[in-house]
């Protein structure tokens, strides 16, 4: 298996349906809307077509996660998984806005990600997501009471329902965390156009783009991204999950490699989507006919495109 830098990958989205019963029974929760003392009723609920209604379950489900212990059992979970997949550095996304806007201590959510992540065998650091459709007030005021945690985190990004919000809303937010030596990327280009990727450019400064695949309906945008070498994100299988494109064998990421992107494969919220990072480099293989030399021009640039990568002793990327 290629060893690989996953780069977008929202820890929320790891929580897996065996893990919410396990942590619903273990903080006696129990919810109105869906039975979570059973797999099947939770698994059920996966029948999200866009990106709105996948959120609306993904949220749904965050009610479990209560304590600090919680959150490393969610994240040693997914360095397990990773481990299995050949990543061998992971930069990963958290939204603590999902968790403290419903009486969770920003307290609990660092202490148990920081702590899997120190203990977990593949190295990882933590991306702090601003929720763009809760504003960018209280973006300001997530960040404001992260910076006491400014250890723990290498980045912002901004995440959550894109169309409607406009990384221009966020500016001051990310003028902030620059000014703090913060790393910036924004979700751009997955449902709203080429403006937002723009924009997200332009305005944020972001050094990566989260998605970008709208970005190709844009040939200037498209050259801006070529000779600045900014990285893209791809998530194949959710991007067909969640219907932004009909199928695989119409996802626009061969082309994307023949425009000279910069191009990396990653698995966003891989408990909705039905797979990890392997799984995305192997349906390309499998579904696009990607080549080995394509998937390893791919994984090389993983690293490449990576914050916080440090090869360690034997390792070359
Ligand atoms: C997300 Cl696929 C996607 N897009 C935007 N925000 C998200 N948060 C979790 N998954
Ligand atoms: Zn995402």
């Amino acid at each position: 298996m290629r060893p690989k830098a996953e780069l977008h990958l929202h820890i929320e989205g790891t929580l897996e349906p065996e893990l919410v019963v396990e942590l619903a029974r273990r903080n006696r929760i129990e919810l109105p809307a869906f039975d979570v003392s059973d797999v099947e009723a939770v698994r059920a609920r996966n029948d999200f077509a866009d990106l709105r209604s996948f959120l609306d379950v993904y949220y749904d489900n965050l009610a479990v996660l209560r304590t600090e212990e919680d959150f490393y059992d969610l994240a040693a979970a997914y360095l397990r998984r990773a481990a299995a997949q050949g990543v061998r550095h992971a930069e990963i996304f958290f939204d603590p806005q999902a968790h403290t806007t419903r009486g969770v201590a920003l307290e609990a959510v660092f202490g148990g990600l920081s702590a899997a992540l120190r203990d977990g065998e593949v190295p990882a650091a933590l991306i702090l997501c601003f929720l763009r459709d809760r504003g960018a007030e209280e973006a300001e005021r997530t960040l404001r009471a992260a910076l006491p945690f400014r250890e723990q985190f290498i980045g912002v990004g901004l995440d959550s329902a894109e169309v409607g919000y406009p990384p221009s809303l966020f500016r001051r937010v990310f003028d902030i965390a620059a000014a703090e030596g913060l790393h910036r990327v924004a979700h751009a280009g997955e449902e709203g156009g080429p403006d937002y990727v723009w924009e997200a450019l332009d305005v944020l400064g972001v050094e990566r783009v989260d998605h970008g695949i709208r970005a190709m309906e844009d040939p200037q945008l498209v050259a801006r991204l070529r000779e600045e070498r900014i990285p893209l994100t791809v998530c194949p299988l959710s991007n067909v999950r969640l219907g932004v494109v009909p199928s695989l064998r119409d996802h626009i990421l061969p082309a994307m490699l023949d425009e000279g992107l910069v191009v990396t494969v990653n698995s966003d919220d891989p408990a909705y989507f039905g797979g990890y990072v392997e799984d995305n480099y192997e349906a390309l293989r499998r579904e696009l006919g990607l080549t080995g030399e394509q998937l390893d021009r791919i994984a090389a640039d993983s690293f490449a495109a990576a914050f916080a990568y440090e090869p360690r002793h034997g390792e070359g990327a």
